[in-house]
C-alpha cells in the first residue's frame, strides 16, 4: 500500500524489533517519504573499533542481509577472528561480544572514517548506500551518548556489559543518559522531524531504545512542538517482550508488564498507539489501533506497516 501524495514518515528505532517495521514500512513507502532516526546509546568501542549495532542492525535488515536467526549481525557468518582472540586467552577475554568476520568490516571502515573526523551522519549514509540501502538512516546525534545501567550486583555498567556480557540478568537500579542530555540532535533529523506527516516509535523497548534518542539535547520538544500524529507500537504482548529485556525491565523499575504502563511511560509525547489485539483493552486519551503487531516474518512485517500507514492515512493516530 502507499499513501496518497507527498506523506512522510519519520521513524524511530532501537535494534531488532524496530528493525522489522523499518523493513515493513521500506516496502511500503518510497525513500523520500520514510527516514529512519536510529538510537546511538548503545554503541561502544571494543577492540579500538567503534561499533554501533542498532544501527547495523536496522542496515543489514534493510539491504536484507541481517543474520535471520539472531536478527543482528550478518547472514552467513564465520567466526574465525574470535577464534584466533580466544588463543590469546583461554578465559575468553574480549571475544564476548561476537564480532563476525564479515561484520568487522563495516566496524573498521567505521572507525577508519571516524578516525578521519567524518560526522557519523555521513558515515552511516555511506555505509548503507554502499550496501544498497535506498532509505535515510539516521543517527539521532553525531555525539557520543553511551547508555549507563545501574545494576544491583555490579553497580554502574557499559550498556553492551550488561546487555551482551552479563545478558541482562543483572536487576537495573536505574538508566542514566546524561551524556545524552548534552548533546544535540544533527540538522537531518532536525529536518525529519520538521517534514512529518506522521512520527512513528518502533515497537522498540522504551528504555533502553527510545529513552536515550529522546534524552538527545531539546529532541523531546521539537517532536512536542509537531502537531501531526506520534504514535508508538507496543513492544509488550500477553505480558511478555517479544525479543529482549523490555518485560524484565519493566518489573525491575516497578512497572505492571503491560501495552497501558508503556503508552503511559511515553506520556504526551504520544498522540496515538498501537495495541496488540492479544492485550486487554485499557481506557485512554490516544487514538489506539488494535491489530497484530506480531511480525515474525517479512510478509507480517510490510502487513502490519501497511496497518499502521492505512490507519494514519485514514485520520488515526492524531
Ligand atoms: N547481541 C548479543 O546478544 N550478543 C552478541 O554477541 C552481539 C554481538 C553483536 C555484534 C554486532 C552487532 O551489530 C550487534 C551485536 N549484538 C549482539 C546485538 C546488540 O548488541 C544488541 O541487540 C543491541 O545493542 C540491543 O539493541
Amino acid at each position: 500500500m502507499a499513501l496518497s501524495g507527498d506523506y512522510r514518515v519519520t521513524l524511530f528505532v532501537g535494534g531488532v524489533g524496530g528493525a522489522r517495521l523499518a523493513y515493513g514500512l521500506a516496502q511500503c513507502l518510497p525513500p523520500e517519504r520514510l527516514t529512519i532516526v536510529v538510537n546511538v546509546g548503545d554503541d561502544f568501542w571494543h577492540l579500538g573499533l567503534k561499533i554501533c549495532p542498532d544501527s547495523d542492525t536496522v542496515m543489514y535488515t534493510l539491504a536484507g542481509l541481517v543474520d535471520p536467526v539472531n536478527g543482528w549481525g550478518l547472514a552467513g557468518e564465520s567466526t574465525q577472528m574470535l577464534d584466533s582472540l580466544r588463543r590469546f586467552d583461554p578465559d575468553g577475554g574480549e571475544t564476548w561480544f561476537r564480532l563476525g568476520d564479515k561484520d568487522l568490516a563495516t566496524h573498521l571502515e567505521r572507525t577508519r572514517l571516524t578516525s578521519m573526523g567524518v560526522r557519523l551522519t555521513e558515515i552511516t549514509e555511506s555505509l548503507s548506500r554502499a550496501l544498497g540501502v535506498r532509505h535515510p538512516l539516521l543517527p539521532v546525534t553525531d555525539d557520543e551518548v553511551p547508555t549507563l545501567v545501574d545494576t544491583e550486583e555490579y553497580g554502574e555498567l557499559a550498556f553492551q556489559t550488561y546487555f551482551v556480557r552479563y545478558r541482562w540478568q543483572p536487576n537495573v537500579r536505574a538508566l542514566t543518559y546524561d551524556d545524552a542530555n548534552h548533546a544535540s540532535v544533527t540538522p537531518e533529523v532536525a529536518a525529519a522531524i520538521e517534514r512529518a506527516d506522521a512520527i512513528i516509535f518502533a515497537p522498540s523497548n522504551p528504555w533502553l531504545s527510545v529513552d536515550p534518542m529522546l534524552a538527545v539535547g531539546d529532541l523531546r520538544e521539537r517532536l512536542m512542538r509537531r502537531n501531526v500524529p506520534r504514535i508508538a507500537m507496543t513492544p509488550i504482548l500477553g505480558g511478555a517482550a517479544v525479543k529482549g529485556p523490555a518485560a524484565k525491565l519493566m518489573g525491575e523499575l516497578g512497572l505492571p508488564v503491560t501495552a497501558q504502563a508503556v503508552a503511559e511511560h511515553y506520556g504526551d509525547l504520544l498522540t496515538g498507539f498501537v495495541d496488540d489485539t492479544v492485550n486487554p483493552e485499557f481506557s485512554t486519551d490516544l487514538n489506539v489501533l488494535r491489530t497484530d503487531t506480531l511480525m515474525k516474518d517479512d510478509a507480517a512485517r510490510v502487513r502490519v506497516a501497511g496497518d499502521v500507514l492505512a490507519w494514519l492515512e485514514g485520520g488515526g493516530g492524531a
